[in-house]
């Protein structure tokens, strides 16, 4: 009896998410349930600028080869590790500073903005607004070439309109 070949059904990753530290999930968790609401498939990992320096070009020729869109990479305090990816490739990164305990997040944010000209890294809001407007930035970006994520961009984005339309109305007296 001659076997059907199975062909996996698993959809290849669009974006790499990233993160410094496992500490950092609950805020990058934000991007992942806004890439699952829009059907967008990505891989995540820990990845440390830091803590694990040498992966961190294995890891940006990965993003290369897998033709991904972007890298969303978080990361709080000396937030390394966006700028260290952005050195090592050309896919675009959107980092987003985690809220730290020290400065609220206020070193992440400049660790990730202030990259020297020459080597651009997109920077989000601190903590889940911004890890949530990157996801929606970087589905953005697919959705200039593709229809699908495109439509469903415009339902999550009608969806939210409507969310405030219904919300109930409250008179002074
Ligand atoms: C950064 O240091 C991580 O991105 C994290 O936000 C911060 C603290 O890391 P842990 O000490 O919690 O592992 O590299």
């Amino acid at each position: 009896m001659s076997e059907t070949p199975s062909v996996s059904q698993t959809p290849p990753p669009r974006l790499g998410v990233v993160m410094g530290s496992r500490s950092d999930f609950p805020t990058m968790e934000a991007a992942l349930e806004v890439l699952a609401a829009l059907n967008l498939p990505y891989e995540v990992r820990v990845l440390s600028a830091h803590r694990t320096p040498q992966l961190l070009p294995s890891y940006a020729a990965r993003a290369e080869r897998l033709n991904f869109t972007c890298i969303i990479a978080g990361a709080g305090g000396a937030a390394h590790l966006p700028g260290m990816l952005a050195a090592f490739t050309r896919v675009p990164v959107l980092g987003v500073p985690v809220q730290s305990r020290a400065l609220s997040g206020l070193d992440s944010l400049y660790s990730i903005a202030q990259m020297p000209g020459g080597v651009p890294v997109a920077t989000f809001a601190i903590g889940t607004a911004g890890a949530k407007n990157a996801a929606l930035f970087a589905a953005a970006m697919i959705a200039v070439t593709d229809q699908e994520v495109r439509d469903r961009l415009n339902i999550y984005r009608q969806q939210q309109t409507q969310a405030v339309l219904d919300e109930p109305f409250f008179e002074g007296h």
